[in-house]
């Protein structure tokens, strides 16, 4: 049985992961407008990603005997004009979800809850993940600049790319 203490912690990783997702999904659409068929289609993985994230924590709160609540999610507010800032948008988001993954996971351990803390050691190395691919796409983002043709050659590989169900836990 999860404590009350360490139950609201999950609910709000779950709230957290469906923010994610939202803002995703947020971003998916301006890249639609934008004609980047393949950045889209990075958001519309990475949007999957996030839901699965959200329902890995729901599954495991029901697991364990508790109580999932599910709270309002926020209005997504997209804090840039350009693929660029787009993506450093992101990158803070994911080290922000980072920084709350690594708090959850110390109340697991300050509640004592060994079960909890090996859990979510799929969360904290899938935050490693997700700060890297950002950071990479970012960094090539950077480098294409103004070049619209090496935009549309990047945009042609995100193309690509596909959601493999993760197996959490
Ligand atoms: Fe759930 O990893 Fe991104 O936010």
């Amino acid at each position: 049985m999860l404590s009350e203490k360490l139950q609201k912690a999950f609910n709000e990783q779950i709230n957290a992961e469906l923010y994610s997702e939202y803002l995703y999904l947020a971003m998916k659409s301006f890249f639609e407008e934008a004609h980047l068929k393949g950045v889209a289609n990075w958001f519309d993985v990475q949007v999957q990603e996030e839901h699965a994230h959200a329902l890995g924590l729901y599954d495991y709160v029901h697991e364990r005997g508790g109580r999932v609540e599910l709270n309002a999610i926020a209005k997504p507010v997209l804090e840039g004009k350009t693929p660029v800032e787009i993506f450093e948008q992101v990158m803070r988001h994911e080290q922000l979800v980072t920084s709350k993954i690594n708090a959850l996971t110390d109340t697991a351990e300050s509640e004592k809850d060994r079960a909890a803390v090996s859990f979510l050691d799929w969360y904290i190395k899938e935050q490693v993940e997700e700060e890297a691919n950002v950071r990479h796409l970012l960094s090539s983002l950077k480098m294409i600049g103004e070049d619209q043709h090496a935009l549309l050659m990047l945009d042609r590989e995100l193309a690509a790319r596909k959601y493999n169900a993760p197996v959490i836990g």
